[in-house]
């Protein structure tokens, strides 16, 4: 391996996008030990991902991953396309030497997630999933506090994921609504968030859930253009065969009680994601649409001075804010990505295996799946 680690990003949609801008910031804002060289994108439609790579600075693009991931002058292979390909890419990626990073979800089956735990375990090579959030800073930053014991035990969850892009009928049938390419829908795609939120900033494992999934409505107009989430649909209706809506409690390994909730159907939250978790000495409370914020309570504070205080997470101490801006300065969704490159980098040049993993990512699925049997029996509790 060089010194410059030389990326083939595959994929150039939303992700590929967000990625792509990652890739370009986190070596101009922090101090890296490797260099990157944007190398290649990879896309199946030559033209649309010839003008991703000239729009992001990619210095070449490619139409098949296969002949990109095994090539000599490519050292890290990052996974940007739906979840039914990720095991793939990333297990003809491992075998090939290179080092992963595969957005979420891991995979779309538990049984394709263990594949790829197996894969990166024999492999040699760095293996990291993208559950991005962990790396908003003001999430990092809970997870420090709820670590240093600060709320005390764990004794209540809550957390929810709420968006609304398919409360028109008539929004597309994109493939983010169907099985073979997504494998779950609200559920998967953004509950894992929720899921993955809650077992990092707990440290803590979900062992047993019961809930109930629902798609509201059934068919929808066959996505004719993909553009962003929601694409356009045309005059042919198919069959939407994920859900719309997951609602779910799940038990912690410490014994507390966590509450779920992750829909496309929450009228008016176009990307709402609420954390909160109480413990017998305090609390820490986000929301993603006021993401530079943690909102944290002392119960051993003096009565009189009790309430939640609202902590505006851009100190130049706080997790990942030594390379922006002064103090007060904001960031946004964008720049979790980056963090997450920076993170990796590092990883990568000291040898350490870094969060989340594969395993952590299977496991997440599991949660997934347990949640899907539950619903299908009724809402019974099932053992992760
Ligand atoms: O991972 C999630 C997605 O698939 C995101 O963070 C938001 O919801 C944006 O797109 C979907």
């Amino acid at each position: 391996m060089t010194d410059t680690l030389r990326v083939a990003l595959v994929g150039y949609g939303f992700m590929g996008a967000a990625h792509s801008q990652a890739w370009r910031t986190a070596p101009r804002v922090f101090d890296l030990p490797r260099a990157i060289d944007m190398s290649v994108i990879v896309g199946r439609n030559a033209d649309a991902v010839a003008a991703s790579a000239e729009k992001w600075g990619w210095r070449e693009s490619a139409t098949d991953w296969r002949d990109v991931v095994t090539r000599d002058d490519i050292d890290i292979v990052d996974i940007v396309t739906p979840g039914h390909s990720h095991d793939e890419i990333a297990i003809a990626a491992l075998k090939a030497g290179k080092h992963v990073l595969c957005e979420k979800p891991l995979a779309n089956s538990v049984a394709d997630a263990d594949r790829m735990v197996d894969a990166a375990h024999g492999s040699g090579s760095v293996a990291m999933l993208g559950f991005t959030y962990r790396r908003v800073p003001a999430l990092s930053r809970a997870r420090d506090l709820i670590a240093e014991g600060r709320i005390g035990t764990v004794q209540q969850v809550r957390a929810a994921y709420r968006q609304d892009w398919l409360v028109d009928p008539e929004a597309p049938l994109s493939w983010r609504l169907k099985k073979d390419e997504a494998g779950a829908g609200a559920l998967g795609d953004i509950g894992g968030h929720a899921v993955d939120l809650v077992q990092f900033l707990t440290g803590q494992t979900i062992e047993k859930v019961s809930g109930v999934i629902e798609t509201i409505v059934k068919e929808r107009p066959v996505e004719t253009e993909r553009v962003g989430i929601a694409g356009k649909g045309g005059d042919e209706y198919g069959e939407v065969t994920v859900d719309d809506l997951a609602i779910f409690t799940g038990r912690l390994s410490g014994g507390a009680l966590a509450a779920f909730e992750a829909t496309r159907f929450a009228t008016g939250r176009k990307n709402e994601l609420t954390v909160e978790i109480s413990g017998d000495k305090g609390a820490i409370a986000f929301n993603l649409e006021d993401m530079n914020v943690l909102r944290v309570y002392d119960r051993t504070a003096d009565d009189l001075d009790q309430g939640f205080t609202r902590v505006i997470v851009t100190e130049p101490g706080h997790p990942y804010l030594e390379g922006w801006w002064p103090a007060g300065h904001l960031l946004g969704y964008e720049h979790a990505f980056s963090h997450q490159v920076k993170d990796l980098v590092e990883a990568i040049a000291d040898g350490s295996a870094p969060a989340p993993t594969f395993d952590e990512g299977a496991q997440v699925q599991r949660v997934l799946e347990a949640v899907e049997k539950s619903s299908a029996d009724d809402a019974r509790w099932v053992a992760v």
